[in-house]
């Protein structure tokens, strides 16, 4: 069975809407395998954002997950990566369609609820980083 990586963002615990995320992963009839809620630092996010680290918006991206607790999550189910990225929608939430996650409750690039993994290879290495 595949899995997936999914975090909610701070922004999420501030608005209480990590319960509204995680049924909508349990309506599409993915299941929630382990779960946990962390504090990041910014040597985690280096390596989770590793794409972006030399971009101006980076110390953006610090100081907006380092303000509150994630929860991480490992999500099973058919074909879930990508089906996780659809019901995410896309990073901007002024794109993101209604229905989506990011679309009904995101309002930029930055805050944008919850974090999915891009592919089935970089789900495994964002498990191992933050389950081992
Ligand atoms: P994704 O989360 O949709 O996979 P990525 O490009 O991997 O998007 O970016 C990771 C995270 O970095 C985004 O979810 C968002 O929080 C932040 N981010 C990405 N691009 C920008 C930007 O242009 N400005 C501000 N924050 C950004
Ligand atoms: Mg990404």
């Amino acid at each position: 069975m595949e899995r997936t990586y999914i975090m909610t963002k701070p922004d999420a615990y501030e608005r209480g809407l990590i319960g509204e995320v995680i049924s909508r992963i349990e309506n599409k009839g993915y299941k929630i395998t382990d779960m946990k809620m962390m504090n990041l630092d910014e040597a985690i996010l280096k390596e989770h954002y590793a794409h972006l680290a030399d971009k101006p918006f980076f110390p953006e991206i610090v100081t907006y997950m380092t303000s509150g607790p994630v929860v991480g999550m490992i999500v099973e189910g058919q074909n879930v990566v990508t089906g996780m990225r659809n019901i995410m929608g896309p990073t901007d939430g002024l794109e993101a369609a209604s229905g989506t996650i990011r679309g009904d409750f995101a309002h930029n690039k930055n805050e944008n609820i919850v974090h999915g993994s891009d592919s089935v290879e970089n789900a495994e290495i964002e498990i191992k980083r933050f389950f081992g």
